[in-house]
């Protein structure tokens, strides 16, 4: 009986211990926005005693530009691949570490949606690295999408995942999608996949 306590207690103190040391991220900034605008995404980290941030930042560059960066609550930042960032004072609960310019490039057209995330990240104590769970952020240009003929995802382009696409729904009997109707006769049949191999090609 005794025994179990004590297992029971190291248990509690091991997930007290694992919760207090956890760092949160989160990424902020506008659901949508207009055409060539500039945005702010906000990258804010709550935890105990931090000192420090390093993660690898990814985004789409053919369709965002990032144009500008600065650190908050006393946070030094530098952003290539990777962001890092660190302060000569230790911060707990909520904090905001940085905010990330952000411009959309005339590839990034109406309608489309493009993800930024932050990855491989760490925050850091006085006495460790603590990993810190990746975050995604969606962020979606205003407007109707612009139908492409052979653009099944729906990306604005056309590529091998179009046909691989395309592929599934008609090995699958999947729903039916317009744009990969390539010979526009109603039905998703082995043409419109030839065909639009063909376009890949070609194009
Ligand atoms: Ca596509
Ligand atoms: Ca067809």
């Amino acid at each position: 009986m005794k025994k179990v306590y004590i297992i029971l207690l190291s248990f509690f103190l091991f997930i007290t211990y694992v919760k207090a040391d956890s760092v949160v991220m989160t990424l902020n900034g506008p659901e949508q926005i207009d055409l060539g605008d500039t945005f702010d995404v906000d990258l804010t980290l709550s935890g105990s005693n931090i000192w420090g941030f390093i993660g690898k930042l990814t985004y789409d560059d053919s369709k965002l530009e990032l144009t500008e960066y600065s650190g908050y609550n006393n946070f030094d930042i530098t952003v290539g691949t990777r962001i890092v960032a660190d302060s000569d004072t230790a911060h707990n609960n909520s904090f905001k570490i940085a905010t990330l310019k952000f411009k959309a490039k005339d590839n990034f057209k109406s309608g489309q949606s493009t993800t930024i995330t932050i990855n491989e990240a760490k925050g850091v104590t006085d006495s460790e690295l603590i990993n810190v769970d990746q975050v995604s952020y969606i962020i979606k240009m205003s407007g109707e999408l612009e139908e492409i003929l052979g653009d099944v995802n729906h990306d604005g382009q056309i590529g091998l995942n179009d046909i691989i696409g395309l592929l599934k729904i008609y090995l699958n009997n999947g729903d039916y999608v317009s744009t990969g109707d390539m010979d526009s006769n109603g039905k998703i049949s082995l043409n419109d996949i030839i065909q639009l191999l063909r376009l890949y090609l070609i194009s």
